[in-house]
């Protein structure tokens, strides 16, 4: 089987250019999947931020187990960094965001203004893999009018601060994050989510792999969109021939690598339901 490959280089590169920006940044958000919050999570970025405060926004809930999500929240919240689950293209997450950062930041702000210091906006910066939901949510904080005033001709530096609302603003180039991952189960977690490149992965290994965690952890989600049986998914039945059936489910014959790319799509999409595919309960299991 061929393994997920990832390049430390850029990894270093993409940190380092985190790094330079944290000395105008108040606060970082540190943007995961909901799906996968512990494998879309990169243990390099706590040492690049250094004490710079950070919350953690887990994008996509709406694409999640609710219950699940609410579980993660509690879980980074016992380890320290604060959490907040949302849609990034949903409405009322502007408010949402600007209140939990002057929570975040209470003493910071009551410090400067004592010093008689001007009242300023809060100054974010985003950080995640790709495809976790970084220009969405970008976009969505500072619109499209704000943006396009802000990128004024004459204005050389090549990072600007975009206004969210009185009190955030956001730096207009996200931090990009190269994938990190421990084991090649976290990187096909990652591959499903689309942080990794479509084209480096294998797409028959990755489908198996959702399979086999979908027909133990949702097997009604699987059978009600690929028209399965109960005996489809009987335990003798192996993941390949589970996923030969699904492929002439759809209609693609013995072509199991295009139905491989069609399932992995669907379950990225949400096709199949608000599925997580990690939980803080399996996380021991996931880890070993
Ligand atoms: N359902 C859902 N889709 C999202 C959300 N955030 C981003 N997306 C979608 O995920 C894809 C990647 O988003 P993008 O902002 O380009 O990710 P980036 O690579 O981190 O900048 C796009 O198709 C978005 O529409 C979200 O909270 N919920
Ligand atoms: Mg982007």
């Amino acid at each position: 089987m061929a393994d997920i490959q990832w390049f430390p280089g850029h990894m270093a590169k993409a940190l380092r250019l985190i790094s330079e920006k944290m000395p105008q940044v108040d606060i970082v958000f540190e943007l995961v999947d909901a799906r996968i919050p512990y494998s879309s999570q990169n243990p390099e970025v706590a040492a690049t931020t250094g004490n710079k405060p950070r919350l953690l926004i887990i994008t996509k809930a709406d694409l999640a187990d609710p219950n699940i999500t609410q579980q993660w929240i509690d879980y980074f919240k016992q380890h320290g960094l604060p959490a907040i689950a949302l849609d990034s293209r949903g409405n009322k997450i502007k408010h949402q965001l600007t209140t939990t950062v002057q929570r975040i930041l209470k003493d910071k702000i009551e410090a400067e203004q004592s010093k008689g210091m001007k009242k300023r906006a809060i100054r974010a910066m985003c950080v995640g893999v790709p495809n976790v939901g970084k220009s969405t949510l970008l976009n969505h904080l500072v619109g499209k009018n704000v943006a396009t005033t802000a990128n004024r001709p004459g204005v050389t530096t090549g990072q600007q601060w975009l206004r969210s609302s009185a009190d955030l603003e956001l730096l207009d180039t996200p931090g990009v994050l190269w994938p990190k991952f421990a084991n090649q189960d976290q990187a096909k977690l990652l591959a499903i989510s689309g942080a990794i490149k479509d084209s480096l992965y294998p797409k028959d290994d990755v489908a198996l792999y959702a399979l086999r965690y979908l027909r133990q952890h949702r097997p009604q989600e699987l059978m009600n969109r690929y028209h399965l049986q109960d005996r489809d998914l009987d335990d003798a039945v192996s993941d390949a021939d589970l996923l030969l059936t699904i492929t002439r489910k759809m209609g693609f014959r013995d072509d199991y690598d295009r139905a491989s790319e069609r399932l992995i799509f669907e379950l990225r999409r949400g096709k199949l339901g608000r599925i997580s595919l990690e939980s803080p309960r399996y996380l021991n299991e996931s880890q070993d």
